[in-house]
């Protein structure tokens, strides 16, 4: 009976779900992305991989359809694993084969994947769906729910929710609610109480307003928004903007977090009052950069590094009024301005460690301390803290040997985790945990930011033939193809005082990324345009060449 059912998987891929591409397509750095349509049967087969994976871990697993930050025509899909991470990278194998083999393979694949993990068909799995703002979201989550009743599975839709929020649907439904009720709701009320707890009776407090100007990116990040709103009243008020409606074109169009990011400018859609502070989320709410236009109308940006110093030296300073022993780490990637990573090592005297790009990387590397920190520079990343962190925290709590002030900032800690959806980054989450910072040290964005000065940096794009034959290792910071390229780049940085550059190809969009930083603005754009350069003429290069 268990092999007869995979007969459907056929049918259904055969008359509704063909594969109509016959490019291979890869599982990247957040799943697989390209235009929304393309991406018809990989859903179908995402579903059917997703009911494998939760028979096989016997948990509910989670399928996000979304394409976050890249522009509206493209779209996407993650996969969930059952404590909220992403899918675990020896998967990503699997995802990859079930996506692009041939429609009349499909049953055989299937067999492979139950035969090598030795999956029982029979368990009854949910799989838990969401999707962003996307106008090609509805019917691709028609097919993925095809490719989950395929196998019998069943599929619980959450309708339109950011990627933090299914992250964190699929962590309590599996903690059996251990990590809080798996409805938006239960999500709203959990953050939305631990956040007023911290915030007391004194809304403004020394240097900092309670007010933020929120660029939502004409996305599902400005829907969520107006429901936090609602419930956090008086006590932080969101102006929000860049809410267009579904279908508009708008979606990340100049403006989010990450085109606040990349381009260093101000988005378009939200007004520029001086010395604001502003926040822009992505297309999926799970990326936050802030900033900020001062009186000369410079544009000042705080983004995921300047989150994660601030965050670690609080969670560093709180856990030393506790009196109890953890350890702290903070995770960056190589795009981390190198002010960013000197400041942390020689100021905080927090442990860095560098990896690969993409929250699973970080993730994971976080989960080896008692409190770790991770953010990638643009805006995306969280803080984890393991169970044996909590329980030395709540068993404290109870304890005779601490004193009254001690057991006070226990609390505050115990309560700032509330705050935070561990399970992934999570852009209104990080939100409320900067604002509780800056609100508690008493800061506007200008306190913030004088803990130390960015060094010059800039992200270039390169178009090239294909992207693969670039290859890194050491955390992407070094390049071993093509041949000759990292002594050329070695020897351009060499030019240049402070100057650091990496090269890698994107896992998201099919373009190669250039970084660069140095001591000046000029010195910096001139080595990003050196780089870029020698990319384009050392790994094929198409179209207009960068120009120096
Ligand atoms: C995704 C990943 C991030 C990554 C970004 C860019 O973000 O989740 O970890 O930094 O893509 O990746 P790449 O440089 O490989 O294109 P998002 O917000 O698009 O999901």
């Amino acid at each position: 009976t268990n092999m007869a059912s995979f007969r459907t998987v056929y049918a259904f891929a055969r008359e509704m779900h063909p594969k109509t591409e016959k490019a291979d397509i890869q599982y990247g750095t957040a799943g697989f992305r390209t235009k929304a349509s393309k991406l018809g049967y990989v859903m179908y087969r995402m579903g059917l991989l997703a009911v494998l994976r939760a028979r096989y871990k016997k948990a509910v697993i989670g399928v996000m359809i979304t394409a976050s930050h890249n522009p509206e025509p493209d779209n996407g899909v993650k996969l969930v694993d059952p404590h909220g991470e992403m899918l675990e990278q020896s998967w990503e194998k699997w995802a990859t084969k079930f996506a692009n083999v041939g429609d009349d393979q499909l049953e055989d694949v299937i067999k492979e994947i139950v035969n090598e993990f030795n999956i029982d068909m029979t368990n009854r799995v949910e799989i838990f769906i969401g999707k962003d703002t996307r106008p090609s979201s509805p019917s691709l989550a028609k097919s993925l729910m095809d490719g989950v009743l395929a196998l019998s599975g069943k599929p619980v839709d959450f309708g339109i929710v950011t990627t933090p929020q299914l992250h964190y649907f699929v962590t309590c439904k599996n903690t059996r609610h251990a990590y809080g009720v798996p409805t938006e709701v239960g999500y709203y009320i959990k953050l939305v109480t631990a956040f007023k707890k911290l915030r007391g009776e004194e809304y403004n407090k020394g240097n900092y307003k309670n007010l933020i100007f929120y660029d939502g990116a004409n996305g599902v990040g400005s829907k969520k928004i107006k429901i936090f709103q609602e419930q956090l009243g008086e006590c932080l008020n969101v102006r929000h903007f860049n809410d267009a409606g579904i279908g508009t074109g708008k979606l990340n169009f100049m403006c989010g977090a990450d085109y606040v990011k990349s381009t260093q400018s101000f988005p378009t859609g939200v007004p520029v009052e001086k010395n604001r502070r502003c926040a822009s989320v992505d297309g999926d709410a799970d990326r936050i950069v802030y900033y900020y236009v001062d009186d000369e109308e410079n544009f000042h940006l705080m983004d995921g590094d300047r989150i994660a110093t601030l965050i670690a030296s609080y969670l560093k300073e709180l856990l030393q009024k506790t009196g109890i022993d953890l350890n702290l780490g903070l995770i960056q990637t190589a795009y981390a301005n190198g002010a960013s990573t000197e400041y942390i090592t020689k100021q905080l005297k927090v442990p860095v460690a560098c990896v690969s790009t993409g929250v699973k990387h970080l993730h994971h590397k976080a989960l080896e301390y008692d409190i770790g920190v991770y953010f990638e520079a643009n805006g995306h990343g969280t803080v984890v803290f393991s169970q044996a962190a909590k329980d030395k925290l709540k068993e404290a709590l109870k304890s005779e040997d601490k004193s009254e002030t001690e057991k006070k900032a226990i609390e505050r800690f115990l309560t700032l985790i509330d705050v935070i959806n561990e399970t992934v980054g999570d852009a209104i989450s990080d939100m409320l945990l900067v604002e509780t910072i800056l609100h508690d040290k008493g800061w506007d964005v200008k306190d913030w930011e004088a803990a130390y000065t960015d060094l010059p940096n800039k992200l270039v794009k390169v178009v090239v033939e294909d992207r693969n034959v670039i290859t890194t290792t050491n955390a992407e910071r070094i390049c071993t193809s093509p041949n000759g390229l990292q002594d050329e780049i070695n020897s351009l940085v060499a030019k240049y005082s402070k100057g650091r550059s990496f090269v890698r190809p994107s896992g998201t969009e099919d373009i190669v990324r250039v970084y660069a930083e140095a001591a000046t603005k000029e010195d910096t754009d001139r080595l990003a345009a050196e780089v870029a350069k020698k990319v384009y003429d050392m790994a094929g290069g198409t179209g207009p060449a960068p120009v120096i």
